[in-house]
């Protein structure tokens, strides 16, 4: 697997170990800032540093201050245990590790290899992260205009200051050589999940398993879709119904695939009372559940800011957003109204709302992270939840509030199926040219310019004019840290992956799925093919997905979580609302009132609701019929929970009969 690395400097051979994490600093960083900065990474715990490893790259022109973190397997097994990392013992029985018990984890001669890449780089960013000033430190060394408070974390600060411009996790090529092809290069095979998830961690794999889970989940509707269309054109009230239900059995069925999956990865015992992320703020203080100092703040600001504040925040944003729609209509049909206006003027206002919606999109999203991290969400799981609520409102109103404006306002069934068409054949291909294939290209033309202008290393005899060297830190001379071999094949790699994409999380291939979602049910009945569409669409999304995180993007940070939090939660909604769609455009379809053309308006509505009641009935007892975690998987758990008393009981009793024996001893 991963071997030290020899490095030579200056003659004597420098043994560094994989690089698990790159931390690159601003262009004028001070010297004294970053020599205080690399001590605390490299400091004794005791002295409130992270006790890591570093070594810098040896400067070039162009690149920034830039060095490498890691850690040598001991150090990395220690921390294993502190941060409560479950492995499968050789029994295959999932958990806690310990140092003392290493030999029932796996042969102490092989005990490089029982922790994975991703473990790896969780426990040095963690610890990276865990840099908290102390109560002397008021500010970051050098910048009096960066206060700190104490408990915060260090690395935090100054990624938000700009003293560091970014930390990054470095791809293995060697598996992302074996695991990239056996994954978007299979066509016919389910993506190695067990492997991505050594590889990306949970997060990631929990993303592709939900991928794959809902492209095999639109087979049914895909079929139904065909024999609706081919087949019996006049069972549309009965293909909408079976079709809501598939989508109900797919989101309740994924419920229970998730536990078992969380089970499985042993992060079902996730909770809001676990460590909190690194830039929560609070004073620090004596947890309540595990004894440790750790920052506290209370639960009752966060909430009375999320619904005294944000919300209200968030639905006059939807309301602004709906009203931009609105009036985007309202001059395409004043502009339609004129006779002999060129055909061009007319999509005019549609273009203006596409560019509107795109630049309202990324203010909202920093805006809606700025809200987020000011409410002060204790662990990262909290933190996404609600910033996914945030952002998934939103979307709601830019992607489908047209879609409904058309369907029950204007009422052209005509437009919304052309309009669907258009969405899922169209879009959703130019999305994933977009998405995997165009930064490849631009990658490839920027190291064909780049090439041209060859990465020259500077030399102590030809070192340029002050004001360069200035500019590409050579005089930051860190006392105490090594450089790397100017031949070490890490640096180039580091320079490359500097500039890759980031990759924070897969909040926009959710969204992509999402939206998706929402145009398949929410007017199944309208475009029955729908689902067909989104199918061939996700086949190749499985791929393209994989190609980019593979290629194309920085290697992300894994992330542990137990399910998809608040995708779930706005799946499920979107398919309540689906069910009221579908009634609402059986009811108003012509195929159906022709069979009673005499029901008054009245008779109509009532028809609606009931229909509607009825299928949400039909939700609610699906809903309570299949249980949220597998009977395997609640057995398991209780066992778990059982055996961990008995261990406790066990040692109580041991220590009991100690202490009596000893008692005795003295008495005789
Ligand atoms: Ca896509
Ligand atoms: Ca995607």
């Amino acid at each position: 697997m991963m071997n030290l690395k020899d490095s030579k400097v200056n003659g004597e051979v420098v043994s560094f170990p994989p690089t698990y994490i790159v931390v690159e600093f601003g262009r004028d960083i001070k010297t004294e800032t970053a020599q205080w900065l690399v001590d605390k990474i490299s400091k004794k715990k005791k002295d409130g540093g992270a006790e890591l490893l570093v070594i810098r790259q040896p400067a070039t022109y162009g690149q920034n201050l830039t060095v490498h973190v890691s850690a040598e397997v001991d150090k990395l097994l220690e921390l294993a245990e502190e941060l409560e990392i479950r492995k499968r013992d050789k029994n295959g029985v999932l958990r806690e590790f310990t140092v003392d018990e290493i030999e029932e984890f796996i042969d102490i001669s092989e005990k490089d290899q029982l922790l994975t890449t991703a473990d790896r780089q969780v426990i040095v960013r963690h610890e990276l992260e865990n840099i908290r000033a102390l109560s002397h430190e008021i500010c970051i060394l050098g910048h009096l205009e960066c206060p700190l408070y104490e408990g915060q974390s260090i690395m935090s600060a100054c990624l938000h200051y700009g003293i560091i411009t970014q930390i990054y996790p470095l791809h293995d090529t060697e598996v992302i050589r074996k695991l990239g092809p056996s994954w978007y290069k299979n066509f016919f095979q389910s993506p190695p999940f067990e492997d991505i998830r050594t590889y990306f961690g949970e997060s990631i794999t929990l993303y592709f398993e939900f991928l794959t889970f809902y492209t095999i989940s639109l087979v049914p509707p895909t079929i139904l879709g065909f024999l609706q269309m081919f087949l019996y054109p006049g069972t549309l009230a009965v293909f909408s119904i079976l079709n809501i239900i598939c989508a109900t059995l797919f989101l309740e069925l994924w419920r229970r695939k998730c536990s078992e999956l969380a089970f499985i990865w042993g992060t079902i015992t996730m909770t809001s009372f676990d460590e909190p992320r690194p830039n929560f703020r609070g004073v620090m203080g004596v947890d309540a559940v595990t004894g440790k100092t750790l920052p506290q703040a209370p639960r009752f600001i966060t909430h009375l800011k999320m619904y005294c504040v944000s919300l209200p925040i968030v639905v006059v944003c939807m309301f602004g957003a709906f009203l931009v729609m609105l009036f985007s209509f309202w001059v395409e049909d004043h502009l339609r109204q004129i006779p002999d206006i060129p055909i061009v003027m007319i999509y005019i206002p549609s273009i203006v709302y596409a560019i509107l919606v795109y630049a309202m999109n990324l203010v909202y999203r920093r805006f809606a992270t700025f809200l987020t991290e000011w409410e002060n969400h204790r662990t990262q799981s909290q933190f996404d939840r609600h910033r996914v609520t945030k952002l998934v409102l939103f979307e709601f109103v830019n992607n489908f509030m047209s879609l409904f404006y058309i369907a029950f306002v204007i009422q052209d069934m005509e437009l919304l199926r052309y309009q669907l068409a258009v969405l899922l054949i169209i879009l959703q291909a130019l999305n994933n040219v977009q998405e995997a294939i165009l930064p490849l290209l631009l990658k490839h033309c920027y190291h064909k310019m780049n090439n041209k202008i060859p990465l020259k290393k500077e030399t102590p005899d030809r070192r340029g004019s002050i004001f360069q060297l200035k500019q590409y830190g050579r005089l930051i001379e860190l006392v105490g840290v090594k450089e790397l071999d100017p031949n070490d094949s890490r640096i180039q790699q580091a320079i490359t992956e500097g500039s890759m994409e980031k990759y924070e999380d897969p909040y926009d291939d959710y969204l992509e799925l999402f939206v998706q979602f929402g145009y398949v049910f929410l007017f199944s009945s309208v475009y029955p093919m729908a689902a067909f569409w989104a199918f061939l669409n996700n086949f190749l999304e499985i791929r393209s997905d994989a190609f980019k995180l593979c290629c194309v993007n920085q290697r992300p940070m894994s992330r542990k979580v137990k399910d998809t939090g608040a995708w779930q939660r706005s799946f499920q909604a979107l398919c309540a609302l689906s069910v009221m769609t579908n009634c609402a455009l059986l009811c108003l379809s012509p195929s159906l009132r022709s069979v009673a053309p005499d029901l008054s308006p009245v008779a109509w509505v009532l028809c609606f609701v009931f229909l509607e009641h009825l299928l949400m009935g039909l939700r609610q007892v699906l809903h309570y019929a299949i249980p949220d975690k597998p009977e395997w998987v609640r057995v398991a758990l209780a066992r778990n929970n059982f055996q961990s008393k008995q261990a406790l009981k066990l040692q109580r009793l041991l220590r009991n009969r100690r202490n009596i024996n000893q008692s005795m001893k003295k008495v005789f």
